[in-house]
This record gives C-alpha cells, structure tokens and sequence, in this order.
C-alpha cells in the first residue's frame, strides 16, 4: 500500500492570513482534492493541540473518501490520535526512527533534507520518501536554511541513485516556490537522462504550498497543476535516438537539409512574432533581419508586456548585451510568462563570462526559467557550463563580449555543447567560425558564414531574432529548426559577401539584409535550395 502512494502533486498546507485568509481549511483542502492533488500534509505550527486533532480529523475523512493519504507536519501525535497515514518531520522536529517507533512500519514517514548528508541519515532512519528544499526562495516559508536550486537537487537525487538499495527506492518530492509557471520546467530539469551504469532517478513530485491554498480557485488551480505534472512540456522536443553527427554522413544531411527547407517555408507562412528583449545596440539591426526573414519583431524590454505577448504563438530573446538590475528583472518576469504559455525562449547571455555581475545575471536567469535554446560564442557557454555545474577548467576570461579565438577543438566544444544540452534539456549554439548546435542526443556542425559577420555589430545577437522565429515557427523539433535558422542566416551573409560591389563591413550590412530576405523567398517559392552551399 505505502508503495503505491502517488507523490507527484502532494499538497501541503498552511492556516496563515497570507495565505488562506479567512476561507476555512478543510473546505480549501476538499476543493484542492477534488482538482487532483495526490497526497497532503495538514502543517499547521501555531494551533493548539485540540485544534490540530479537530482539523485533522476532518481532513482526514475527506482524503480518505477518495483514497488520499493524509500525513501530519511535525505532530506524531496528532497523527496517532487521528489514525491517518503518516508523518512529515523537519531537521528539527522529532526524528524518523523515533517517528517509525511510535508509528510502526506502515506508516509513511517524510523529512525534509537540504543536503546530501542530511538524505543519508533519513534514508538509514527509515525515511518512506524526502521533500528535497528549498527549491526556489518562497514567501511561504521565510526561514528556510538553504536554497538548493535545480543543482542542489540534482547532486541529492544523483547521490540517491548511486547509494544503498534503501536510498535507490526512497521516494522524493522537491519543495520550495514551485507553481505552475515552472512545474513542468522543474519535473523536466530534474528528470534525469537515461544513463546506461546506474537506473536514473527522477524526481516524484513536488510540493506546494502557496500556488494552491493561496489560489483564487484551489480547484481549478490544482486541477491546471495535476493536468501539467501529467502531461508532456510544450517546450519539450521529441527525442529520438542517440545520435552523434560531425562527420559527412550523406543521407543525415539530406534529411537534415529537407527539414530546414521546412522550417524556412513555416517562417515565411507563419511570419512569427519574435519578442525581443535585447541591448541597445542591436534593436534596429535585429528587427531588420527579422523583417528580412518574413518574422514579425517587436522590440520591448518591458516585462508587463509579456503576458499578452507570451500568448501569440511567436517567441522570446532573452538577450543579456546590457544588464542592469532593472534589466534582469523585467527579463525574469518575461521568461515567466513565457513558460507559462509554452512558447520558446532563446537565451543569449552576452559577455556571460566577462565580469562577475554578468556571471551573476546568468545565474539569475538560469534559476528562474526553462530556456528552449541557450546560444552564445565558446567564453560565454563555458560561463553557462560553468553556471549549470559542469566540472570544467576555470573559464578564460573573456576581453569584451567578442569571443576571440577558440580555446579548444571542434569536438571539445561539440562535447560541451551535447553535455550542456543534456543537463539543461535544452538546445545549445556554440557560435564560431564553424558553429556546433546539439540537444544533447544530436550534434551538428555547420561551417557556412563569413568573416564580415564579425565586424558588424549585431550580428550575433540577431541570429538569436533568427533563432527565435525558427523555433516559434516549428515547435515540434528545437534541433532542426535551429540548424535551419543556422544555415538561412550563414548563407546569406555568404551571398551577400560575394556581391561585386561589397568591399568590407560597411556595404556588407544592406547586401546582407536583401539576401536574407531574397534566401527566404526563393525557398518559399522553391526556386531554391540548400544543396551545394551547405557545409
Ligand atoms: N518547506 P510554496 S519550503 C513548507 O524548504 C515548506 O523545507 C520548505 O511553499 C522547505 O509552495 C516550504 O508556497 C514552503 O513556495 C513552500
Ligand atoms: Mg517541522
């Protein structure tokens, strides 16, 4: 029985004016119920002891009438007076193994654990499963002793799958600010890759506290919550099997080269709004090419506006060239709604590795969203590497926000990219003189462009408008619509380089707006094709 609980959507509750206000407990819990929620914890720390039981005793016949596990935060106790499932204890409530004591073997026993040290000693006491916290800072609970993020949870689940038969099986559940604008974010980032030694472990669920006994509507707030544990991400592209392409390998190429042919005729049909939230030095280029490219830019670093935007089927530039606080909070806002509706974003952490606010903003950014695509040139995704937890040599400076020559192979970089991709869940463009584009299973390399693209300013920031209208205008595969954003935008820079009368950066720029125009219409009219000019 106690194996067969359901922890995906465990609700945990909270009597405070902030959050409940004066609606009555037991009655929000019933509407919580019955939109799904999957397990509960009755945490109340200031009522009395009498009261406590009363509750309980209430919300345990409404869990029951629909076979829901009732536990008690902190009270074994009341747990024993009221007869329900089990216990949640804190690092500073009465421990496991006394829990268990009093208890008895069927009951199901929780802890909270912030670390991996902490897991193991539940684990040994006989924790049934961990609310692994805090996630994410949380007005719910002020003195929380660590905020772990999505890392510090990963190195606790992989401590986890690699211990004890007991800790292999322990269940997990992640607390701490989830709701549903990062749910699925959240569940994806933790779920881990198939690795071929160990059987991975996942996360079970998670906990939430405010997003549902604060919610305007408990029922429809859980029953959105439940349907987006359940359901595959919107922004999740279909994996398909393990594939590692640097090599000429012809019939790849020509079906790689099939679908960017695709891709380009979706943007022209659908002409995509590309949101852009980008520096001052690029906006006019980068709606220019945007407009080349048949997308629809708009250009707006006001986060209110996002919501609305978020829901027109187009995509979003997150793009770092000028940070300031006020930038990194309009930008956390936006990527927000932008999970929230599914759409993609496009991640350009500009100059990532120069100064150590940018480092900063980086981390921010990472830790409040879902990004579809993270694109950079080599320092700034060794700065993303780096910000993601993967072990690497100190990353070297980076002079400016110009990546400078590359500091390792086309295989390295190929690695880091695929690597990045795979614990992120994302895309990942290493932007070079031969770019490196990888999901993780996929790995391209694509060598078109030309020398001129250096010398304009915005170049780079305006293929990350290019990414955002491939990607929003062919949501079923992030990879090739990237690689056919890719090729659009390095063919015609080779076009454009090749006219007579282009003789440097200068009349390189308005030749290379026309050819990203002109590559897209004789696409669309299929007048032409990437066969021959690809690399
Ligand atoms: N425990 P919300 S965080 C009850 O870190 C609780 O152990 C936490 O609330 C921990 O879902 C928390 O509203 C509150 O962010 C979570
Ligand atoms: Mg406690």
């Amino acid at each position: 029985m106690k194996d067969q609980v359901d922890y995906s959507l465990y609700l945990v509750t909270d009597s405070t004016e902030a959050i409940l206000g004066s609606r009555d407990l037991v009655e929000v819990v019933e509407l919580a119920l019955s939109g799904g929620v999957t397990i509960v914890q009755y945490r109340d720390k200031t009522s009395d002891t009498g009261h406590l039981i009363s509750v309980a005793k209430q919300l345990h016949e409404k869990c029951k009438a629909r076979g829901i596990p009732l536990l008690i935060n902190d009270r074994v106790d009341v747990a024993l007076a009221v007869g329900c499932e089990g216990v949640h204890v804190g690092q500073d409530d009465m421990n496991v193994s006394e829990a268990r004591q009093i208890l008895g073997k069927d009951a199901i026993i929780g802890a909270t654990v912030s670390s991996i040290e902490e897991a193991r000693v539940a684990v040994e006491r006989g924790a049934d499963y961990l609310g692994i916290g805090t996630l994410y800072a949380t007005n719910t609970k002020k003195n929380t002793k660590d905020i772990i993020g999505i890392n510090g949870t990963r190195k606790i689940l992989r401590y986890l799958e690699q211990g004890s038969e007991a800790e292999k099986k322990v269940k997990t559940v992640c607390i701490g600010g989830v709701n549903a604008s990062n749910l699925q974010r959240i569940t994806h980032q933790l779920h881990a890759p198939s690795s071929p030694s160990t059987p991975p472990k996942s996360i079970d669920g998670v906990a939430i506290v405010s997003a549902i006994m604060g919610a305007t509507d408990p029922k429809a707030s859980s029953a959105h919550l439940s349907k987006l544990s359940k359901s595959v991400p919107a922004f999740k592209s279909k994996s398909t099997e393990p594939h590692f392409w640097l090599e000429n390998d012809s019939d790849e190429i020509s079906h790689l080269l099939a679908e960017s042919l695709k891709a380009t005729k979706n943007v022209k049909q659908k002409s995509p709004l590309s949101h852009n939230m980008t520096n001052l030095v690029v906006q006019n280029f980068a709606a220019n090419i945007a407009l080349a490219l048949g997308a629809s830019p708009i250009m707006t670093n006001y986060a209110a506006e996002a919501p609305d935007l978020s829901q027109l089927g187009g995509a979003l530039v997150v793009n770092m060239g000028t940070v300031t606080p006020d930038s990194l909070q309009n930008h956390q806002q936006a990527i927000t709604a932008y999970n929230l509706s599914g759409s993609p974003i496009i991640l350009d952490p500009v100059g990532a590795g120069a100064t150590r606010v940018r480092r900063a903003a980086l981390s921010t950014l990472m830790a409040t969203g879902y990004f579809s695509l993270i694109k950079g040139n080599e320092p700034e995704i060794l700065a993303v590497a780096q910000t993601s937890g993967i072990p690497l040599p100190p990353a070297p400076q980076q002079h400016g926000v110009d990546a400078g020559p590359p500091t390792s192979t086309l295989r390295q970089r190929a690695s880091i990219a695929a690597r990045l991709a795979l614990r992120e869940r994302t895309v990942v463009l290493i932007t070079g003189k031969t770019d490196v584009v990888s999901d993780g299973i996929r790995t391209y390399a694509v060598s078109n462009g030309h020398a001129y693209m250096a010398a304009v300013t915005g170049c780079g920031c305006s293929l990350g408008t290019v990414l955002s209208a491939y990607l929003a205008a062919n949501p079923r595969d992030a990879l090739y619509a990237a690689v056919a954003a890719l090729l659009h935008f390095d063919v015609a820079a080779e076009r454009a380089a090749a006219r007579p009368h282009v003789s440097g950066p200068g009349t390189f720029v308005p030749a290379f707006i026309d050819e990203v125009w002109n590559v897209g219409v004789e696409i669309a009219e299929d007048r032409w094709g990437w066969e021959g000019v690809a690399r």
